[in-house]
């Protein structure tokens, strides 16, 4: 459709961007990237996301859409020709969305704990907390990948996006704190899933790298305060 209106307004290191970026590499979708300074948040930013004034927003046509794993699903049911992101079975759906959801609400904000982490002990509890929960994951790739290489089976599916886009956020925390997450002895299927993920032809092009995130982080880290 030649009149159509893709845009994603987003910011680079941003791994909920990534997934829209993802969604829309696996259905071969163009779409304009935005790209937003999150110090000084552009009027379409704040019209688009009013509620919580974030990024990713997809604009499509008249339509907006907020919150990245709400526009993952959207892609998935607007752009049907491409193969599809969430599972068929209603069951397999309803495990990835809750896994999506674990993920989000539980799992990363105790990544986010270790570099806002104020002392020693408050840091080695928040990696334990982190590597207990990819134990939880492990198990839930298990069951889910049913001895495929993704989450979703042969291919890249929801749950995939959720978890891969945190991928290099992983790796950046490993490398500053001098530990392996993803570690084969520990959680063999997610680190290998992890190596094949980040290889996968929709992600390996907009994946950031772990060096040029890291100097990102540098920065931002040093300025984070302890999340409640
Ligand atoms: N739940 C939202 C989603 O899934 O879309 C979360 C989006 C979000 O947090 N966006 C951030 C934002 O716009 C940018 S990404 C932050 C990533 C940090 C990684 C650290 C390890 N923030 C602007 C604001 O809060 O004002």
């Amino acid at each position: 459709m030649a009149s159509e209106t893709v845009k994603l307004l987003g910011f680079w290191p941003s791994p909920f961007e990534l997934r829209a970026r993802i969604a829309f590499n696996i259905k071969s979708v163009a779409y304009e990237s935005v790209e937003e300074n999150l110090a000084a948040k552009s009027d379409l930013l704040l019209k688009s996301n009013p509620i919580y004034k974030k990024i990713p927003v997809l604009i499509h046509n008249q339509n907006t859409v907020c919150e990245s794993l709400i526009i993952v699903q959207y892609i998935d049911e607007v752009w049907t020709s491409g193969p599809a992101i969430l599972p068929a079975d209603p069951y397999d759906r309803a495990t990835h969305r809750f896994w999506a959801t674990y993920i989000d609400d539980k799992w990363f904000p105790k990544l986010r704990t270790i570099a806002a982490a104020e002392d020693e002990e408050a840091r080695k509890a928040a990696i334990g907390e982190v590597e207990e929960g990819l134990g939880v994951l492990e198990g839930a790739f298990q069951s889910c990948s049913k001895g495929k290489k993704f989450f979703g089976g042969e291919r890249i599916g929801f749950l995939d996006i959720a978890l891969g886009s945190l991928v290099a956020w992983i790796r950046v925390i490993e490398t500053f704190n001098s530990i392996k997450f993803l570690d084969e002895a520990k959680v063999p299927g997610l680190a290998n899933w992890a190596e094949d993920f980040c290889g996968d032809d929709a992600v390996k092009d907009v994946m950031p790298s772990t060096e040029k995130l890291a100097e990102f982080a540098k920065t931002m880290f040093t300025h984070m305060k302890p999340q409640s």
